[in-house]
């Protein structure tokens, strides 16, 4: 497959396959866990405050969304000021057996990077921030790097929207940070750009996907990238791509909660080396696309 190929039975989960009220599911994190796909998707409620969800499948393509929340505002006892009106878009990454889940915990005080781990999707350690506010669009590489472990996020000063990497030893206390891209002028993403799902290594480099941000009148564009990053020194570029892969074209993209918008914070990788991203569009339900890892690298030369 040289291309990516959205499936033609999207949107693959829409409120309607929510046992409960909602305002809208979207923005999901993917894994695989027991054999099963996983999705932890973020729901809006009728409230408009997020809170997060497990959907689950055997195929990859037909899901079932749990009966109940997984993960709520009111289950961060010690940090529930930073997370009071949600949690948000998360991301997880797998190191060892267990699973590290970064998400935007959001209140008055602005966005930030909650860090929560756990082995069964049942039981959930809470660790509470990683970042001051305002950052958000964060993830963590699954595997140590000279001998640290790294993450990517994406702080806020002022206009500025760039992804930056910082290290720890622990995971819970972080420094080195370091600029590592910036918005492309005058593109598809000269506005903002962010993390979109966590690295993947490859033969060539770490693999991430990220998205960009075009501001045209009042409203905005989200489009998805790939960039491929040196895999010893994470913080060099090697390639990016040079025009968006994903983005807003069909009716299930284009109108919504925010119209169009293609957001994605989880892909899973067979071991053939085919990929599936499980995004967005327009802020309300969930979408498959399928590519595989050789295209994604070609994209990044
Ligand atoms: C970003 C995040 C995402 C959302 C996107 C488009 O800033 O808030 O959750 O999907 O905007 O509205």
């Amino acid at each position: 497959m040289n291309e990516i190929k959205k499936y033609i039975k999207n949107p693959i989960i829409t409120k309607d396959a929510v046992p409960f009220k909602v305002n809208s599911i979207f923005n999901a994190a993917a894994v695989k866990y027991k054999d099963k796909y996983l999705l932890l998707c973020r729901v809006e409620m009728p409230n408009g405050r997020s809170s997060l969800v497990l959907a689950e499948s055997i195929n990859g393509y037909d899901f079932k969304v749990a009966s109940k929340l997984c993960l709520t505002p009111e289950d961060h006892k010690e940090c529930y000021e930073y997370v009071k009106w949600g949690i948000e878009d998360p991301r997880i990454t797998r190191i060892g057996n267990t699973f590290y889940l970064t998400y935007t915990g959001y209140s008055k005080y602005q966005p930030l990077v909650i860090l929560a781990e756990t082995k069964n999707f049942k039981d959930f350690i809470i660790h509470g921030p990683i970042t001051e506010p305002s950052n958000k669009d964060c993830a963590i590489f699954p595997e140590k790097i000279d001998g640290y472990y790294w993450k990517v996020d994406r702080p806020s000063a002022g206009i500025r929207g760039d992804i930056w990497i910082s290290k720890s030893s622990d995971l819970i206390h972080w420094g080195g940070y370091k600029f590592i891209m910036e918005p492309e002028a005058g593109t598809w993403e000269e506005r903002k750009i962010g993390n979109s799902s966590p690295p993947i290594k490859t033969k060539e480099g770490w693999l991430m996907l990220y998205h960009g941000v075009r501001g045209s009148g009042s409203s905005m564009s989200y489009k998805i990238g790939v960039v491929l990053l040196d895999i010893n020194k994470p913080w060099i570029i090697k390639g990016r791509s040079k025009a968006p892969l994903i983005f807003p074209e069909y009716d299930y993209e284009r109108v919504g909660d925010v119209g169009n918008v293609t957001f994605t914070n989880g892909w899973i990788v067979e071991t053939n080396g085919e990929v599936k991203i499980y995004y967005s569009g327009a802020d309300m339900n969930i979408c498959l696309a399928e590519t595989n890892i050789e295209y994604l690298l070609s994209l990044c030369k």
